[in-house]
């Protein structure tokens, strides 16, 4: 029988993400550019399913039914490359190529336009969820035509994470729009973990809680709107001992490694004028924590202060504080990433439906969590709202905490526990909210040293004052 899917590239994520689709009733020619992880893939799960091994290219390409849809798995970049020129030749017009990997947006436009030329359909796919998510069920985001939804779509739906009977999968938009989500939601990703890493910090530091006993707060929070799966991660971790009898967490050296999608996401962030402070906070607390030998010099010079003069504020009230700044944080990062989104859908085209975003990320991914509900529902009742930060219910829960949100940050500024995540939310919401911005002395400064003119606030039009002359005021326009 002929395949109704094919997919190269058996590694880790490829391999599972077979399984997967194999466990659900596909027929699927499998291929790898060494033979032995073909081979080992179907000796050991090959009684999981319809399995097509091949072994050259050409084998492949000839086991999977026409239009073919065709899945590439392989390490992104130049690999990803490579085996698109490779497999470009064999196709027919009409076929499906998928990119699964985790491939810039930019190089996924770059690809679906050359395939379009060659009468053949290119998809980036972003599949988030690790290794164990490619074969239990990721959360999948789809770019490319609508053409090549219709033949991938209801694959993917069938292996997605299914959260109340809806799938974690969704045509995101044309090209790379599926890749960019990925992308933003890995950012995200990376300012979700840096808050919780900065409540630990602040629980440990200022309170002088054991690991285990952070982890008890931690499954505690997992019972309350904080409930997700790197809450609940986060408490399984902290309660851990490593053979030595030492906490898990302290035998792991902190110096926190990247992949680059969180930097990807802040360069994105740059390019399109959007503050994603929290993910831009947590990339750079992440660089920090690897510069070691800076972090020496310092800690040599400055070892003295302000330690040894830690505070005891009450525990419980404490703890509370700590779970309401982190929820605002979180919200207020959120916010950023959809926002960074819905200014990526613009710049390029794609008409992203937010809230399915916030829908297909509630199972599958490292970031599902109850609060994504929240926002599916914002944007249920207000398909254009402005901001996730002024909708009903996160209005509410960050008015609610930001006298603790405060409190927090101004503990940590005080006691020198670094909470660059905590406090850069805090000013953003500060700076969103405030009536008046210095911005206006920037814009002043501006004109005075460049004349780069100014508005005004009493009337329309554009303005320069003659700094170095009489002062007066020049009506630019
Ligand atoms: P890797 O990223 O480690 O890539 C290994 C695969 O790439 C092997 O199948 C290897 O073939 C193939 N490959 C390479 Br390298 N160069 C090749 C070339 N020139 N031609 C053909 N094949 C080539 O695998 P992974 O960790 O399974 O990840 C796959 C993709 O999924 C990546 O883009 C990754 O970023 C993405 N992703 C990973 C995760 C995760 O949690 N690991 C999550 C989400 C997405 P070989 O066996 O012959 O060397």
């Amino acid at each position: 029988a002929r395949a109704t899917i094919g997919l190269t590239g058996l590694a880790t994520m490829g391999r599972n993400l077979a399984r997967n689709i194999a466990r659900h009733g596909h027929t699927i020619a499998v291929h790898n550019r060494t033979t032995q992880k073909t081979t080992d893939l179907v000796e050991q799960f090959g009684d999981e399913g319809d399995f097509v091994a091949t072994e050259s290219m050409e084998e492949f390409v000839g086991a999977i039914a026409q239009p073919r849809t065709i899945v590439i798995m392989v390490k992104a970049g130049d690999p990803t490359d490579a085996v698109i020129d490779e497999l470009v030749p064999l196709l027919d017009e009409g076929d499906i190529v998928v990119d699964g990997g985790n491939a810039h947006f930019t190089d996924t436009i770059r690809r679906e336009k050359a395939l379009s030329e060659k009468g053949l359909h290119f998809v980036g796919m972003g599949v988030s969820g690790g290794e164990e998510g490619a074969l239990n069920g990721p959360s999948i985001m789809v770019g490319g035509s609508d053409h090549a939804y219709e033949h991938l779509g209801p694959i993917m739906e069938s292996i997605a994470a299914q959260v109340d009977g809806t799938p974690c999968c969704t045509h995101v938009g044309p090209d790379g729009a599926g890749h960019f989500v990925k992308m933003v939601h890995n950012g995200i990703e990376y300012a979700d973990m840096q808050l919780i890493a900065e409540s630990y910090d602040l629980l440990r530091s200022t309170l002088g809680l054991s690991p285990k006993e952070i982890g008890e707060v931690f499954e505690e929070w997992n019972g309350g709107d904080l409930e997700s799966f790197l809450i609940e991660m986060t408490a399984d971790v902290l309660a851990h001992d490593d053979a030595s009898g030492e906490p898990f967490v302290d035998v792991v050296r902190d110096a926190a490694e990247q992949k680059g999608t969180g930097r990807w996401t802040v360069q994105s962030a740059l390019d399109l004028g959007v503050p994603v402070t929290g993910i831009a906070e947590a990339t750079f607390a992440r660089s920090l924590s690897g510069h070691t030998s800076q972090r020496e010099a310092a800690r040599k010079v400055f070892s003295t202060s302000p330690e040894g003069e830690r505070e005891q504020p009450d525990r419980d009230t404490f703890v509370d504080q700590v779970r309401a700044a982190l929820y605002a944080s979180k919200v207020v990062a959120y916010a950023q990433g959809f926002d960074q989104i819905a200014a990526g859908a613009e710049e390029h085209d794609w008409d992203v439906d937010l809230g399915m975003m916030a829908t297909i990320w509630r199972g599958g991914c490292i970031i599902r969590a109850q609060f994504l509900d929240r926002i599916r529902e914002a944007y249920a009742e207000e398909p254009d709202l402005t901001t996730l930060l002024t909708t009903r219910y996160f209005a509410e829960a960050v008015k609610d905490g930001v006298d603790a949100w405060r409190e927090v940050v101004a503990t940590s500024a005080r006691t020198g526990v670094p909470t660059p995540a905590f406090s850069s939310s805090l000013a953003y919401f500060d700076g969103l909210r405030r009536e008046r911005l210095p911005a206006a002395l920037i814009q002043a400064l501006r004109d005075n040293f460049g004349a780069h003119t100014y508005e005004r606030v009493d009337r329309e039009g554009t303005f320069h004052t003659l700094w170095a002359g009489d002062r007066s005021e020049q009506e630019m326009s």
